[in-house]
């Protein structure tokens, strides 16, 4: 067997915690993060027959069984997960009853799986209907992103086009949007299905005053999304509130669009 603290997977989510501790999106137990995995490539770390406690999910999970995944920690800190993964991660399967995760390894405290398991797996299970290679769900509290969703309408078009009209290269990024939910409360299965559904038209999701989250078919892709929105959710509010001189004008959205040819969201352009 090969050592698993130095699996890829494991690696990659290490350093990914840390960077978004560092990038202040993930205070304290903020944030958690989802990454489905190989179950071969899972087998050269870790005996797959062995299973060493199970979790019940509270709810059912049936188009992911068998599926394994490295979940973060429920009241974790991303700060922490690189000097002690084993505490701070799990690695679970999905058992045949739908409704039970295997915990493979990690956890070693007696923890589990984040509170927000039911919007990760759902959102998991809508995206790979979207798209086979779809592979992480992220979940975060990015600063001015937030900050701006105190400052404008909860709305998917609206908060939208204000991101996509802050710098050229976002509508290249996101051209599917970014759906919006409004404040509802976290960690139950009913925000989960609420973001899954959104996630039937969007790989971002806000949750209104709360945060976002992020699906792809890799690491760098759900973090590349998150952090083009914040990004440009910092340009919105560096400008917010001064005279507006210059703006990125519609038929420039589409022209840019249309240049790099990706799938926008038509209705959100004004004619
Ligand atoms: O896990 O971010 O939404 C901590 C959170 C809950
Ligand atoms: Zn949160």
């Amino acid at each position: 067997m090969k050592n698993i603290f130095e699996a890829p997977f494991v690696q990659e989510m290490m350093r990914t915690t840390a960077n978004m501790y560092r990038l202040g999106w993930d205070e304290r137990n903020g944030g958690n993060i989802s990454y489905m995995l190989d179950e071969k490539e899972v087998g050269e770390y870790l005996d797959l027959t062995k299973v060493i406690r199970t979790i019940p999910l509270g709810f059912q999970a049936q188009s992911l069984v068998g599926k394994i995944f490295i979940v973060t920690g429920t009241g974790k800190y991303f700060k922490n997960v690189e000097y002690d993964p084993e505490t701070n991660l799990g690695i679970i399967r999905i058992a045949k009853d739908a409704t039970t995760a295997e915990l493979l390894w990690g956890y070693k405290d007696g923890g589990k799986f984040t509170s927000e398991l039911p919007a990760h797996l759902m959102t998991h299970m809508t995206r790979l209907r979207k798209d086979p290679d779809h592979r992480v769900v992220m979940h975060c509290h990015p600063t001015n992103t937030l900050a701006m969703n105190q400052v404008i309408e909860l709305d998917d078009r609206t908060f939208t086009r204000a991101l996509w009209k802050t710098c050229t290269e976002c509508i290249v990024v996101f051209p599917d949007g970014i759906g919006v939910l409004p404040w509802m409360v976290c960690g139950t299965n009913e925000i989960g299905e609420a973001t899954a559904e959104k996630m039937e038209d969007y790989r971002l999701v806000i949750w209104g005053m709360h945060g976002i989250y992020g699906s792809g078919k890799d690491m760098d892709e759900t973090f590349g999304l998150i952090e083009t929105v914040e990004k440009a959710a910092q340009l919105y509010l560096l400008a917010a509130g001064l005279p507006r001189v210059n703006t990125i004008r519609d038929e420039e959205l589409v022209a840019v669009a249309e240049r790099f040819e990706v799938d926008y969201r038509k209705d959100f352009i004004n004619a």
